[in-house]
């Protein structure tokens, strides 16, 4: 092992049992001795809570099992549980590959190389095939109580974190009402408890309804919401004069069933309602299931019976009791959540929060000056990607699984020209990499249907995917064939970036099954496509042709604004991802040598980054003027982040020249777009621009005061704010927090790389590095103390912390802690 000169190492090695009893309440002991014993564990940041019902969706709280999922209002004489479950989508598998495509493209390319940009777009158009389908609702829960709604004070409404348990408390004349509800993952249900702490005082009406088609029935004490989804429906931003479709054959079939177990009292069903009268606590559990049958099986024709297994997991809950279930979905989550904490010492100027403010004024009056709101924040992301995301099921969409509309925003689909990526930023840096099976599941299913793509649409092998897809796994550019616009729609780079996730569950995790059977098929696919779609440009440059960087125009000096040009930036950046990161596990697999070849050449001759004008790093192969100098995406710096070929040390004018864009792009934007840049300024090292990103984004939504910031921020509930609701922003504003505290891009774990001023002093613990390493790291004076280092096998790590580089042989199982000089 070798230090270097200003870092003294005192190893010792940690029995595994010594370093769980580190554990205290999920939280690292802050012992007399220890380096920020001053500071005190910020107190609730794992609790949401509030002193009011919600009255509106985005002050409800999410719960969710991966797949069932709830927006819980607490409201006192009426509770709304707004329903999901993940797999009800409308529509089924189609064919959306364009026969006519191949022929356009290579008009479309014509005018391109003519720099006969806006006709290309128009042509582009016909590249395109249907839109995608959309995710919808499920329905919702009412409790209608018997009270009335005069709470003589006492109200809390809260969401606990950390224990995934939403609940309600309030007292109306002497007696003290309690609620509440979890989405259990072992046993695949919503329960709800309902007390009184007077003897027989529970009485209430619970009814199902959907916005859907959908009857009521009842069987053996069992309420059932039986329904069909639409046929088709046409995202909100596409108005057709019927956008909502149903049809006899086709469209998802799905049941919801809700029981209850009462102690004391009278239970009835009776008019499509399920009555209690007197209970002394009610047990509701609510059950729900689709004809969801994989993404190539019609829903309607090919579908499971969505009845007999929502039948079974009631039944399977009700053979426990309250405890039992409580009991199991806290080990579950817990097992999950408590893999990472963060504690942030507040700096000496700012004002330690009193513990009694509820988190929407926290929000409204601290932001993130507020310690204990950006832990929540940071935790809150974790928590809902547990909630979303869970192995077998549907990945995290543009709403997580929580959505009340038909026709919601963007179809609330899965948008993968970056929406869907950030929502698996956090999954491997935080602990959670078996969370981000669900998305790499898809990707595999998307890989499938982008064959088909590549080979009808472009005549190419391999495989392609554009900017949009949904439960189905649509491949083709969306746009109604023809009604789209190409400045998103016609976008092809989804399969490289996707590929990317790939490849970084590896890198992360090591494990070489993966690699070969999983991971390099799809990327080795991806870049087959790539090798086959780049063209040489008059320079001699492979490019791609079209080529657009979402979702971003550009204005030629004749005035002329278009969308698709050859060689956007971003697709160099790209296909070099992609093809680097192919080629690495090739080498690793010892696969492939020809094709290795194929592509290091390609890789050799794709068109250098450049610097335009105003010294920032240019977002097109031409020096063009961007039609929103201000636009949320920023493609072109792709090389930063995710991607890594851009550092410091690496490529220091190119380095330079993504400051400067970012310079130009300016601070404020939509949620998720400000997520992305606290991301990209940790990726600078500059920790106090990445915590004033954070601070931009961790504000009231709508008080953002330029029409380019589109109002981005959080809603009461924390969540994040496109506006609307996109989920996307909290995923990547959590990435980016752990991004700030540890980078392991480039071959090395860099220890608090953007710390900012305002975080002096504080611990993290449980983060991931790749290379297989968790990394915990306690710091004061904005230096590290001390951080302990843990593999699965043994490992070798450099390791930057300030200016030093140490190297460190990490043995399996074996713990290891390290003190920095100087450390108390
Ligand atoms: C991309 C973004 C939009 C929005 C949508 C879901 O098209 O440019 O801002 O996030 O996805």
């Amino acid at each position: 092992m070798s230090d270097s000169s200003d870092v003294t190492r005192r190893d010792f090695v940690l029995q595994t049992a010594a370093l769980a009893s580190m554990l205290v309440g999920g939280r690292l002991p802050l012992g007399a001795q220890g380096p920020v014993a001053s500071q005190q564990p910020q107190p609730g940041a794992r609790t949401m809570w509030y002193r009011r019902p919600a009255s509106q969706w985005v002050e409800a709280l999410p719960i969710g099992n991966g797949r069932l999922g709830a927006m819980v209002f607490g409201g006192i004489e009426r509770e709304r549980l707004q329903l999901n479950d993940s797999t009800l989508w409308s529509g089924g598998p189609s064919n959306w590959n364009n026969p006519e495509a191949p022929a356009v493209l290579a008009e479309v390319r014509r005018l391109i190389a003519a720099e006969r940009y806006a006709e290309a777009d128009a042509a582009a158009k016909g590249m395109q095939g249907p839109y995608t389908q959309s995710y919808l609702p499920l329905g919702n829960l009412y409790l209608t109580f018997e009270h009335g709604d005069l709470a003589r004070g006492g109200y809390r409404r809260e969401l606990d974190i950390s224990n995934a348990v939403a609940s309600v408390r309030y007292k109306i004349g002497a007696t003290s009402y309690a609620r509440d509800v979890f989405a259990s993952y072992p046993d695949q249900v919503i329960v709800i408890r309902l007390s009184a702490d007077k003897p027989g005082m529970m009485s209430f009406t619970a009814s199902l309804d959907s916005q859907l088609r959908h009857s009521l029935a009842s069987d053996d004490g069992v309420l059932k919401l039986i329904g069909r989804a639409p046929a088709n429906v046409d995202p909100s931003n596409h108005d057709q004069a019927v956008p909502v479709v149903y049809n006899d054959t086709e469209g998802m079939r799905f049941e919801t069933h809700l029981a209850a177990r009462a102690t004391g009292g009278r239970t009835w069903i009776e008019n499509g309602e399920l009555h209690v009268q007197g209970a002394d606590e009610v047990i509701l559990r609510l059950a729900a299931a689709t004809s969801f049958n994989g993404a190539a099986r019609s829903p309607g024709r090919e579908g499971r019976v969505p009845g007999p297994i929502a039948a079974a997991q009631l039944r399977g809950a009700t053979d426990k009791s309250f405890d039992q279930l409580s009991a199991a979905h806290v080990a579950d989550h817990r097992a999950l959540f408590d893999r990472v904490s963060l504690e942030l010492a507040p700096a000496a100027s700012s004002v330690a929060t009193p513990v009694d403010v509820p988190t929407d004024e926290r929000i409204n009056t601290r932001g993130a000056s507020d310690p204990a709101l950006v832990e929540t924040f940071f935790q809150y992301g974790r928590y809902l990607l547990i909630a979303s995301s869970r192995p077998g099921g549907q990945p995290a969409n543009l709403q997580g699984i929580w959505n009340d509309q038909v026709r919601p925003p963007w179809s609330s689909n899965f948008t993968i020209n970056i929406n869907t990526e950030m929502n698996y930023w956090p999954a491997e840096s935080t602990n959670l990499a078996e969370l981000h099976e669900p998305l790499l599941d898809f990707i595999e299913r998307l890989a499938a249907n982008g064959h088909t793509t590549a080979r009808v649409n472009y005549g190419a092998r391999g495989w392609v995917a554009h900017h949009n897809t949904d439960i189905w796994a649509q491949t083709a550019p969306v746009g109604a064939v023809g009604a789209g616009v190409p400045v998103w729609g016609d976008w092809h780079g989804a399969s490289g970036w996707l590929s990317r996730h790939m490849w970084e569950h590896f890198s992360y995790g090591g494990d070489m099954a993966f690699l070969r059977d999983r991971a390099y098929p799809v990327m080795r696919a991806a870049s087959e496509f790539y090798l086959d779609f780049l063209v040489m440009d008059a320079k001699g440059h492979l490019v791609t042709s079209p080529s657009a960087s979402p979702e971003l125009r550009f204005k030629t000096p004749d005035g002329t604004v278009a969308a698709l040009s050859a060689g956007a930036t971003m697709d160099r950046a790209l296909v070099w991802d992609l093809f680097t990161n192919t080629l690495d596990a090739a080498e690793r697999l010892k696969v492939d040598a020809d094709f290795q070849q194929r592509v290091r050449d390609a890789r050799s001759k794709l068109i250098p980054y450049q610097i335009g004008s105003r010294g920032q790093l240019q977002e097109w192969a031409t020096d063009f003027v961007e039609q929103d100098p201000k636009h949320r995406h920023f493609s072109h710096l792709f090389g930063v982040h995710p991607g890594h070929e851009i550092t410091r040390d690496g490529a220091p004018e190119l380095f330079a020249a993504a400051r400067r864009s970012m310079e130009l792009r300016g601070d404020l934007a939509t949620g998720w777009s400000m997520a992305w840049k606290i991301n990209f300024w940790a990726r600078m090292l500059d920790g106090d621009h990445a915590y004033l990103l954070l601070g931009n984004l961790l504000k009231p939504s709508g008080s953002s005061q330029t029409i380019s910031t589109g109002g981005g921020g959080v809603y009461p509930n924390l969540f994040d704010a496109h506006p609307p609701f996109q989920i996307d922003g909290n995923f990547g504003a959590t990435a980016g927090v752990a991004e700030m505290l540890l980078q392991s891009q480039n071959g090395e774990l860099h220890l608090l790389p953007a710390l900012p001023a305002a975080w002096p002093a504080g611990r993290v613990r449980g983060l991931r590095a790749r290379g297989g390493v968790t990394v915990d790291i306690e710091w004061k004076n904005g230096a590290v103390e001390h951080y302990a280092l843990s593999a699965r096998t043994n490992t070798t790590v450099r390791v930057r912390s300030g200016a030093s580089v140490t190297e460190h042989h990490v043995r399996a199982g074996d713990p290891m802690l390290v003190r920095v000089s100087g450390a108390g």
